[in-house]
């Protein structure tokens, strides 16, 4: 018998993902928590678990795999995983796959044509039955500015910089890539930001990234540039941002639109000003969902890979967070 795998998913369908694992890993016993993130099935099952595959899982839950060999997150992220105090000393393996780089890539793309095209001025007309054209610029007046050209970040840029975007990208350390302006380490951040009209943030959430986008950054963006004024696209993680700043620099012009997907405390409070303030497009973290369908075969040949005794593919190293 094969090593027992837990589904672990806190606030998704659970099920779907086990279906499609005992589908690809026939062999191997597949245990579930509950969707609130609990597992109330039998404990002796758990003295089994090598792997668990795991959103937001529960500490009490991982301190019961006591044979646990490999953590899979089932996101790119890995900050739901680090947020917990005790982890075993065991390889984290994050997901990347090219379903949720193209979703994510798809919502970046979408998000800056929105602000670009005057999305949300026409939406005003329409609603007004109004027939009027608005002043537009040109894509490639415009630059893009991504924090984080990642596995996320680089397939975002490379989509802008086919639709004519100038695009340019601010990383931890320095990087090669041709056709993106770079820049990187905190020297790097105010000459990347003073050429930026649309930011797009895709940082993994980490001590360096917590509250790094705040008033005082979004001050620093281009203010004379042809969008009349900078915008915000958040796609990485909320907590990366301060919501009070956003909220204050859409109200004083410091921001002239935003498009948030992730937010400090997810849901958003049905009371926070950001969902009437205009020019705000609010989505509930589902820029890039993981999707069973797609992202189980990965996950299970990564398994099938480390039981053959090779090295584990999208490891992260502990040290850098993500
Ligand atoms: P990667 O690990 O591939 O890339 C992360 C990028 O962020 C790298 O370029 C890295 O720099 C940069 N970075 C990290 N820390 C810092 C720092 N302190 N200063 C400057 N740059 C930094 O991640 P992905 O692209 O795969 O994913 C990015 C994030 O997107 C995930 O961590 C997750 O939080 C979020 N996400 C959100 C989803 C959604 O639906 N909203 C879906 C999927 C992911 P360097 O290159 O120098 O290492
Ligand atoms: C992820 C996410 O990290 O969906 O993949 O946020």
């Amino acid at each position: 018998m094969k090593p027992a795998l837990l589904v672990a998913t806190k606030g998704w369908d659970v099920e779907s993902w086990a279906r499609r694992i005992r589908h690809l890993l026939p062999e191997h016993p597949i245990l579930c928590t509950e969707r609130s993130g609990v597992y109330a099935g039998p404990e002796a099952g758990l003295a089994e678990v090598a792997y668990i595959l795991a959103w937001k899982p529960r500490q009490d839950v991982i301190d019961r795999l006591l044979g646990l060999q490999v953590i899979f997150s089932l996101g790119a992220g890995v900050d739901h995983i680090f947020a917990l105090p005790r982890l075993p000393d065991v390889p984290l393996v994050r997901t990347v796959d090219p379903d949720l780089t193209a979703r994510m890539m798809e919502y970046v793309v979408w998000q800056a044509l929105h602000h670009l095209r005057r999305g949300h001025a026409y939406a005003l007309q329409q609603s007004e039955h109004l027939w009027r054209d608005l002043p537009q610029p040109a894509a490639r007046h415009v630059t893009v500015g991504i924090m984080g050209l990642g596995v996320l970040g680089r397939s975002a840029a490379e989509a802008l910089i086919h639709l004519g975007f100038k695009v340019r990208a601010w990383t931890r350390q320095p990087k090669q890539a041709p056709d993106i302006e770079l820049f990187h380490g905190p020297d790097g951040m105010d000459p990347f930001l003073a050429g930026v009209d649309i930011l797009v943030a895709l940082l993994p959430l980490t001590p360096a990234t917590t509250g790094l986008i705040n008033l005082a950054l979004l001050k620093k963006l281009r203010r004379e540039g042809p969008l009349g004024g900078p915008f915000f696209i958040n796609a990485g993680r909320g907590r990366s941002h301060v919501e009070a700043d956003i909220v204050e620099a859409l109200r004083d012009g410091t921001l002239a639109g935003a498009s948030l997907d992730v937010f400090e405390t997810e849901p958003l409070d049905v009371e926070s000003p950001l969902w009437d303030l205009p020019n705000v497009v609010i989505t509930p973290h589902v820029a890039a969902v993981s999707d069973p369908e797609a992202l189980a075969g990965q996950i299970a040949e990564q398994i099938r890979r480390f039981e053959r005794g090779e090295p584990l593919r999208n490891l992260v190293d502990p040290r850098c967070g993500y």
